[in-house]
C-alpha cells in the first residue's frame, strides 16, 4: 500500500531529514520498543527552521479545516511549536489566534496559576510534536477541563501509527485512535509513518531507500492495522 503524499508533506519530510530531526538507525523509545527511526522535534533549533516549521503546522491546520479559538502548547516542547504556529497562521493564513502555554510548576505569587498567555476559553487546539502513548495529552486534557474549555483537536508533526502496548497482537488501535475516541476530537498530523515510507520507497535517493525495509518490518510488528 502506498500512502498519498501532498507536495508540502514531501517538503516537510525532506526538511526534517535535513535538520537532523528525522533520523534512521536504532533508537530505544520511551515504550522500550527499538525503532529504526526517531523524530526529535527539539532539533528544529534555528530561527529559520522554526519559522518554516510553523508554516508546515499552519498548512496542516488549514488543510484539515479544523476551527479553533485558541492555540495551546504543552510545556516544554509544545511551547515553541504553538508560538511558531500562531505566527504562521497570522502571517500566511490571515488567522490571528490567541495562544497559551502552561508552566510545569504552578506559581504561588505574582499572577499565579499555571497558564501563561491567552485564557483557555472556547475551542482549544493543542499543538505538540509526537504522540506515542498519549500520556502528555491526558495531562493537557485535565488543564482544558479545569478551565471549562473544550478541546478542538491536536496537531502533531508525525503520527507514528503505532498500537498501544496493551493492543499488541490484538485489535491494534493506535494511541492516536484511542485519544480521538476517548476525547471525541481529531488528531491531525503533518505527516504519518506511511507517508514517510512512501517517501523513502518512491522519492528518496539511494542513500535513504534501504531504511524503508527496516521501517516496514517495524510497522508490521507494532503498527496499527488499518
Ligand atoms: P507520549 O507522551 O507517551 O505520547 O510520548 C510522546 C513522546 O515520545 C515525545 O514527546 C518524545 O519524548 C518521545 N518520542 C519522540 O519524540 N519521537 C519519536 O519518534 C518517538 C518518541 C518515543 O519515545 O516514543
Amino acid at each position: 500500500m502506498t500512502a498519498q503524499l501532498q507536495s508540502y508533506q514531501q517538503e516537510f519530510i525532506e526538511f526534517a531529514i535535513e535538520e537532523g530531526v528525522l533520523k534512521f538507525g536504532e533508537f530505544t523509545l520511551k515504550s522500550g520498543r527499538v525503532s529504526p527511526y526517531f523524530f526529535n522535534a527539539g532539533l528544529f533549533k534555528s530561527g529559520r527552521a522554526l519559522a518554516r516549521l510553523g508554516r508546515f503546522y499552519a498548512q496542516a491546520i488549514a488543510h484539515s479545516g479544523l476551527e479553533a479559538d485558541v492555540l495551546f502548547g504543552p510545556a516544554y516542547k509544545g511551547i515553541p511549536l504553538a508560538a511558531t504556529t500562531a505566527v504562521a497562521l497570522a502571517d500566511h493564513h490571515d488567522r490571528d489566534l490567541p495562544f497559551a502555554f502552561n508552566r510545569k510548576e504552578a506559581k504561588a505569587h505574582g499572577e499565579g496559576g499555571n497558564i501563561v498567555g491567552a485564557a483557555l476559553a472556547g475551542r482549544v487546539l493543542i499543538i505538540d510534536d509526537v504522540i506515542t502513548a498519549g500520556t502528555a495529552i491526558r495531562e493537557v486534557m485535565e488543564l482544558i477541563d479545569a478551565a471549562d474549555a473544550q478541546a478542538a483537536g491536536v496537531v502533531i508533526a508525525l503520527d507514528r501509527q503505532e498500537c498501544g502496548q496493551a493492543e499488541e497482537g490484538a485489535q491494534r488501535r493506535s494511541a492516536i485512535q484511542e485519544v480521538e475516541a476517548r476525547y471525541a476530537m481529531p488528531v491531525v498530523s503533518i505527516v504519518t509513518l506511511d507517508q514517510v515510507l512512501t517517501y523513502l520507497e518512491t522519492h528518496a535517493g539511494n542513500d535513504l531507500k534501504p531504511h524503508a525495509e527496516a521501517i516496514r518490518a517495524y510497522r508490521d510488528r507494532y503498527g496499527v492495522r488499518l
